[in-house]
């Protein structure tokens, strides 16, 4: 018996924590910790912990499927891989814009750097996005606003430094654990917490300040917390005058938003306003986290903003301890998008329109036909797909058909394309609906690197083979091109694109494999073989043209939907411990499996007894898109008015009932935290 322990990195979320994948005779059988990997020091989340049991399972793709009358068959890769390039060329010779990719936050940085070069310089579209569309974009646009770079300004670790933690809009304890751990360790040295949640979530729950508050009034209550800093004359002018401009324009704006004014829309007793505020404006260093809560919603973008401005306003960015801190999801979301699965952005968020940055990608992928307009973004791509704009799409390692917004509409679009091809480790909802099935290798069958959310580089490596004839992401993607007749698709092994990826991507240029073999990896920006990386953003200047940071004012927008009197809710959609987005994994894992086997939906006791619904019911949830079956959850912790449902259980699709009508003008991010809804018995 040959037993070995291969370190690795954990394939869930974007905490980015190091485990050992346990092989006996070369199959994967168990984890075990990492004392010495710096983030989490050996410990591990449930889903970390139990990471090893989906991949063994005996569902898992082994050989490309073709759909013929209506029915998959089993291919070779050879007839799968030549049909698709064939089909790809005629898309291609028709119009390149036919045709749109999603890349994958799973996969590694470079599965997710091929996968664009191919769509841009193979194909030569720039319509090539990914989840963190649903997810982080409008971190990365409200804080390129303000800050001029959209990633998280400090480290994990720095947390623990911090006086005072400001959580709005992020289950950290859940959707984090690693991260929260370090919350803990920050209060036990007696920071203060400060956490905003319309849900008393087991973030909430431990802490000193609890906001309550209506979702879609992040703005209202971030504004009433700078009017009262201000009134107060906490505002750190210093920083204000030395690193900011527009501080003015700012004033201008919040001076409308007293606490007495904001509890009318957001419902947070003013008083908590007013505490709050105080408490983060006077600590030493406070820091800011945020999630889901923020960005999913029309106003994503000025949601984001609002959280940079109470940093500004409070001189909290650049130091250590504080910030701004948008906790990435994925376990590779962070690098899909440094590495440009994006339709506005080149590898190293260089931009589309930016003539001088598509001439330098065009040389460097000798390709001539790139094009200097950003392409479709996810919920655009589904709409061009209904409207038979978009003729083919690519999917590799998504499932639309659960974690898009109306499900229905997801469903209509991908069944209206010509040609769809689904590349993954499990036969999903969306690769059903596919022309051609491709099996993927998973996280512990090969080798690469994923970017954590504190920007960290780190290596995955390969602990045993993938089942049956599946391939590595990246080799398919090699495959389809070389078959295509494309040049620069020679790769012999995930280091070779990785050298690639260094050279056109100058926050890692400074990363080779005898640094990122340590195991605490790189931070990125690392611009040379010299940079030692780099944990804190904006110590001496911002990312900004003139180094300045901006402070932009914004207004309250009402979400898209209100409540009436046909939908009296809102519902708001979100994660639990155990489960992982769509359930692919954590669904096929039996110990988490077995904790929450399906969905609920929560509802507060007061609004339960009036519409006579007792805990356990089977009740019906509607919107305007649609209706589920799903059993009540009666609890006090949930606001009056707002209902929740966790969005991983397709037989109780939380995005049945979201909408994809309207998107935030600049991120282009549906609001997936805001519907109104009915519930019934
Ligand atoms: N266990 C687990 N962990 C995960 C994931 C998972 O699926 N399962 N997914 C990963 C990914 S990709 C991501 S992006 C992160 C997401 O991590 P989080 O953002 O922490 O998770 P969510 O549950 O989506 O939402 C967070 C909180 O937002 C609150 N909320 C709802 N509406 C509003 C509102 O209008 N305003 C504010 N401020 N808050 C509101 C919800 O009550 C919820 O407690 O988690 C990552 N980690
Ligand atoms: N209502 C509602 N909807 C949401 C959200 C919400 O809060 N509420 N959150 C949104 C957010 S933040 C996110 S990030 C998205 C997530 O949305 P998705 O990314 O669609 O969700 P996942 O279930 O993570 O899908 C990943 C797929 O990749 C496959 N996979 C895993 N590893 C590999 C691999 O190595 N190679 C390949 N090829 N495939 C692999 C998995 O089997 C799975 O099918 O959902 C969004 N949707
Ligand atoms: S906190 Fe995230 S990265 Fe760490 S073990 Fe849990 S799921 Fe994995
Ligand atoms: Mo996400």
């Amino acid at each position: 018996m040959k037993l070995e322990y291969i370190p690795t990195v954990c394939p869930y979320c974007g905490c980015g924590c190091g485990l050992n994948v346990v092989t006996i005779d070369g199959k994967v059988e168990g984890v075990e910790p990492w004392k010495r990997h710096p983030l989490n020091e050996g410990k591990l989340c449930p889903k970390g912990n139990f990471s090893y049991q989906f991949v063994g399972r005996d569902d898992r793709l082994t050989k490309p499927l073709i759909k013929e009358n209506g029915e998959f068959r089993e291919a070779s890769w050879d007839e799968a891989t030549s049909l698709i390039a064939s089909k790809l060329e005629e898309y291609r010779g028709e119009d390149p814009d036919s045709l749109a990719f999603l890349a994958s936050a799973r996969c590694t940085n470079e599965e997710n750097y091929l996968l664009q070069k191919f769509a841009r310089a193979v194909i030569g579209t720039q319509n090539v996005d990914h989840c963190a569309r649903l997810c982080h974009g409008p971190s990365v646009a409200g804080l390129a606003k303000t800050f001029g770079s959209g990633a998280m300004t400090n480290s994990i670790s720095d947390i623990e430094e911090s006086s005072c933690i400001f959580i709005i809009g992020s289950n950290t304890a859940e959707q984090h654990p690693l991260i929260w751990r370090r919350v803990l360790r920050a209060k036990a040295n007696g920071a203060k917490l400060i956490v905003a949640d319309p849900r008393v979530s087991p973030t909430a729950k431990m802490a000193d300040i609890y906001l309550p508050f209506k979702p879609g009034t992040d703005v209202p209550l971030m504004n009433a917390m700078m009017n009262v800093i201000i009134e107060e004359g906490l505002e750190d002018r210093e920083f204000i005058e030395k690193r900011t401009k527009d501080f003015e324009k700012l004033k201008e704006t919040v001076k409308n938003y007293k606490p007495e004014e904001a509890e009318k829309i957001t419902l947070t007793p003013a008083d908590k306003i007013r505490e709050a505020a105080i408490e983060y404006a006077k600590a030493d260093s406070a820091a800011i986290l945020f999630a889901m809560g923020i960005t999913q919603h029309i106003t994503g973008t000025d949601n984001v903003v609002s959280t940079a401005n109470l940093a500004m306003l409070t001189g909290n960015v650049g130091k250590r301890g504080a910030g701004v801190n948008p906790l990435r999801g994925q376990n590779n979301v962070q690098g899909a998008c440094d590495m440009g699965a994006l339709p506005a952005f080149y590898p190293g968020y260089q931009k589309v329109i930016e003539e001088d940055a598509t001439e330098k990608m065009s040389c460097a992928w000798g390709c001539s036909d790139l094009k200097c307009t950003p392409g479709l973004t996810v919920v655009e791509m589904m709409n061009a797909a209904a409207e038979g704009k978009l003729k083919a799409m690519y999917i590799m390692g998504e499932n639309p058909m659960v974690s898009d917004p109306d499900i229905q509409h997801v469903k209509e679009s991908l069944e209206n394309l010509e040609f769809l091809v689904v590349q993954d480790i499990f036969l999903t909802e969306t690769a059903e609906l596919a022309d051609v099935v491709l099996p993927a290798s998973a996280w512990s069958e090969k080798n690469g690197t994923y970017t954590s959310t504190e920007r960290r580089v780190q290596y995955i490596r390969k602990a045993a083979d993938a089942p049956g004839e599946a391939k590595d992401d990246w080799q398919i993607i090699c495959e389809i091109a070389n078959k295509m007749g494309a040049d620069g698709f020679k790769f012999s092994s995930a280091e070779d694109i990785f050298e690639e990826i260094r050279e056109v991507t100058p926050q890692y240029a400074g990363m080779n494999p005898e640094r990122l073999v340590k195991p605490e990896g790189l931070h990125w920006p690392c611009p040379d073989e010299t940079h030692p990386g780099t944990p804190i953003l904006h110590t001496e200047q911002f990312a900004t043209p003139d180094g300045l940071g901006i402070f932009f004012p914004v207004e309250y927008r009402e979400p898209a939907e209100t409540p009436d009197s046909e939908y009296p809710f809102i519902l708001t959609t979100g994660r639990i411990i155990f489960h992982y987005h769509t359930g692919t994994m954590t669904r096929r894992s039996e110990t988490l499996d077995r904790e929450v086997p399906t969905g609920f939906v929560e509802i507060n006791d007061e609004d339960a007894l009036e519409l006579g619904i007792k805990n356990g019911d089977m009740v019906k949830v509607k919107t305007r898109r649609g209706e589920i079956e799903i059993t009540a959850r009666v609890t006090p912790e949930i606001m009056k008015g707002v209902l929740f449902i966790p969005f991983h259980f397709a037989e109780c699709a939380a995005n049945m009932l979201t909408s994809a009508d309207e998107l935030d003008p600049e991120a282009k991010m549906p609001e997936l935290k805001v519907s109104a809804a009915s519930i019934s018995k």
